[in-house]
């Protein structure tokens, strides 16, 4: 269930008690007319989401090379806006009497928030804030009017079926659901702006109606980021939320074709207030599989499953990669393409285990990769970022860690082929900058990101001086332009403190050769996250069982745990059942 958001400070008290007075307003004056709250309720909250818009559009525009960001994401809303007013004027079709009324109370409400917002820019952000979460509320209730009375379940009209590209038989229930997911998203827009505006006011920088948008800092050391860990992050052209990431964790709910399920939808979508949401590491061929049920994307029905998951964190507003993965040796016959053998940089088999459909069984016997087959896996990784494409994920990540094939190309304890990819630290580098290469020419070298494990010897890696490889790995990954390097420090889901390794030396070796943001990951908790200075920091376990892990880290709320019977495979058990956090 969605609560407001805590006031923080009197401002707040005052915007929320302003919200709950034009709800009040609303439903004692209009939602009788109608019946419908909810139908009501929006097309008055409307009103000071198109103001906002407007009125910060005509502010900006002096201001274009700074604002640049926020007057996309405020046209956006404005538009948004609309929409709903459109589609449910559609809906309610108020008669003429009806809509002189709507009309009078537009003007109201667009002269008291135009007022408020010259005044105290802040307060009117929060108060559009709360009036979202407070139409959420609404169209929750009016859900259940609507699931309980299947008579009010009429056709969608066209104009919502066009504008939120719903199925052409979408119902009343459809347009519900999607403008409600909308509104989260709206809802957290406007707080951030609030929370911007804030910090600005503390930092006396600037002075009341000015929007500050934060420039995203590319200097060559790791310090000098992190402003706050909730604040907006700006990668090239694309917004976060907040700089956490949900970290890629296998869950094996795919089917055992390897297409994502609708639970995974449930799964992705509660969790899109992350800054973003990496997916799950996911296989771009068979032979790339190493685990029962886990999803891939080299097919159709695969990428059409994505999309649907896709859509759905897009309209709650979040961004989402999907990690482009190949298991390379760490697989079972089971899982590969004609029960052949798993392959591998050399033919050297690991002490591991994976999940096939018989429980967890030791890897299989690997052979070695002929010098041909590589040009084919790397065009694999290509075709994969297409689907991803296809399927609209913002970002694509290369798996470059946990033992996986690239890692196995990198590591010297699992290569030792004699031809260009084997031998020196550059031959060993060449697959996964050849896979770069390959990926770079579907998606921006910017929304690209990868991720390295280079002190983990998690699937029983090792390389005589990872450190020197991983620096160099670093600073070629940088000169390629990557939107992110993703670092697990320490051991794979353990200690982050048993090698002695310098992970700042990787994060600045990839910035000072023209890498973009980095990212860090492994065993953070609130306050590690909140001193680090690296620009995101990534969440693995704790978003299991924490959908809204966000915002319990934001407000120091208890974190639920998360019931390891449940990781991998299963039904919605364990998995999209963990509730959003509530006082009770
Ligand atoms: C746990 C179980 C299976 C796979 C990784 C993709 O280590 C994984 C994975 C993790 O990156």
């Amino acid at each position: 269930m969605l609560e407001h958001r805590t006031p923080k400070n009197s401002s707040d008290f005052i915007a929320i008690l302003i919200t709950k007075f034009l709800r009040f307003f609303a439903d004692t004056f209009f939602s009788k007319r109608y019946g419908h709250r909810a139908v009501v309720l929006e097309t008055v909250a409307a009103v000071p989401g198109m103001v906002a818009g407007m009125w910060i559009h005509l502010k900006c525009l002096r201001k274009m090379e700074h604002d640049r960001g926020w007057i996309k994401i405020l046209l956006d809303e404005a538009e948004n806006e609309r929409m709903h007013l459109m589609t449910f004027i559609e809906i309610a079709k108020p008669n003429w009497f009806e809509r002189a009324l709507i009309l009078i109370a537009q003007a109201i409400f667009w002269h008291f928030y135009f007022i408020i917002y010259i005044f105290f820019p802040r307060t009117a952000h929060r108060i559009v804030g709360y009036f979202e979460e407070e139409a959420v509320l609404s169209y929750t209730s009016y859900l259940e009017q609507v699931e309980s009375n299947p008579a009010l379940n009429v056709d969608a009209p066209q104009i919502a079926i066009d504008y939120w590209k719903l199925k052409s038989d979408a119902k009343l229930i459809d347009v519900i659901k999607v403008v409600r997911n909308d509104e989260k998203g709206h809802a957290l827009v406007n707080h951030n702006l609030a929370d911007i505006l804030d910090e600005d006011a503390n930092k006396k920088h600037i002075k009341k109606i000015e929007l500050k948008k934060e420039e995203p800092k590319f200097d060559s050391t790791p310090e000098g980021s992190n402003t706050s860990r909730y604040n907006q992050f700006h990668l090239g052209d694309l917004i976060f939320f907040n700089r956490i990431v949900m970290a890629p964790l296998t869950r094996n709910r795919a089917t055992p074709e390897g297409v994502p399920t609708s639970i995974m939808t449930t799964y992705y979508e509660q969790r899109a207030s992350a800054g973003l949401v990496i997916a799950e590491a996911t296989q771009i061929s068979q032979q790339g599989q190493g685990y029962y049920c886990t999803p891939g994307i080299y097919s159709e029905v695969q990428t059409k499953g994505w999309k649907n998951i896709v859509d759905a964190v897009h309209t709650r507003g979040g961004k989402i990669c999907l990690q482009l993965w190949h298991v390379g040796r760490i697989s079972h016959n089971e899982l590969q393409p004609n029960q052949g053998q798993p392959v591998a940089p050399s033919a050297i088999k690991a002490n591991a285990q994976v999940f096939t459909s018989s429980g967890l069984t030791d890897v299989s016997e690997p052979r070695s990769l002929m010098a041909y087959e590589i040009p084919l896996i790397i065009e694999e990784y290509r075709q994969a970022a297409v689907n991803a494409k296809k399927a609209g994920f913002d970002m694509v990540e290369i798996h470059g860690a946990n033992g996986y094939l690239v890692d196995q190309f990198l590591r010297d304890s699992t290569n030792v082929r004699a031809d260009d990819y084997g031998g020196s630290i550059e031959n060993r580098t060449r697959f996964l900058l050849e896979i770069v290469d390959a990926v770079s020419t579907i998606y921006p070298p910017k929304r690209i990101g990868c991720r390295i494990g280079p002190s983990s010897e998690f699937n029983d890696i090792r390389d005589s001086d990872p450190q020197t490889l991983f620096n160099f790995v670093a600073e070629q990954l940088g000169q390629k332009g990557l939107g992110y390097i993703h670092v697990i420090e320490g051991q794979t889901g353990g200690d982050r403190n048993t090698t002695a390794f310098d992970y700042n030396k990787i994060y600045q070796s990839f910035k000072t050769h023209g890498g973009v943001a980095t990212m860090a990951n492994n065993g953070y908790d609130r306050h590690l996250s909140e001193k680090t200075m690296v620009d995101l920091v990534a969440f693995g376990v704790p978003f299991i069982a924490n959908p809204d892990l966000v915002y319990r880290l934001e407000h120091n709320l208890p974190l639920a745990n998360a019931d390891k019977t449940t990781f991998y495979g299963g039904t919605e058990k364990g998995y999209s059942d963990y509730p959003f956090y509530s006082k009770e």
